[in-house]
């Protein structure tokens, strides 16, 4: 049996201190820190990488969209689990540019969140041409030095 109520709880302790001040049990070492908002950013892992799997550039879909996503060089946990050289997915759909860096990746309609650390979802858009990429973000929903980012795929849905 898997313990869904524990990983539940952990997701809330997780999400709820995303936004608060607690970088101060989070090790800083070999992380430089951002300016602004005081976040330290972890390094990322040398090759890390982060793609999609599916759909593929240029696909032409259906509105139910299939997603996979897939990594290399780093470890996917939910958010709130504090291992170093891990983070989870984030789906940034028709984002012009990379959410700031210095604060936690927002939670809306264009950014989307794997804290369980998922990596598949079936997402529905409108027809017309859209863009997606992913962005690995840390236990606290932060970016990575320089960002984890997939290429951003252009899809066409019916
Ligand atoms: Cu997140």
């Amino acid at each position: 049996m898997r313990p869904i109520s524990l990983l539940a709880a952990a997701l809330l302790l997780g999400g709820g201190s995303a936004m608060a001040a607690q970088d101060a049990g989070h090790p800083a070492s070999h992380a430089a820190p951002a300016a602004g908002t005081g976040i330290v950013r972890e390094k990322a892992p040398k090759g890390a990488k982060v793609f999609f799997v599916e759909p593929k550039d240029g696909a032409t879909v259906g509105r139910e969209v299939k997603l996979k996503f897939g990594v290399e060089g780093i470890e996917i946990k939910p958010a709130g689990d504090t291992t170093p050289n891990t983070g989870h997915h984030h789906l940034l759909i028709d984002a012009k540019e990379l959410p700031p860096l210095d604060m936690p990746i927002p939670a809306d309609a264009t950014h989307k969140h794997y804290g369980k650390g998922q990596t598949e979802d079936t997402i529905t858009l409108e027809p017309g041409t859209h863009t997606l990429q992913l962005d690995f973000g840390d236990t606290r929903h932060v970016q990575f030095d320089p960002p984890i980012v997939s290429e951003k795929i252009t899809i066409h849905v019916k």
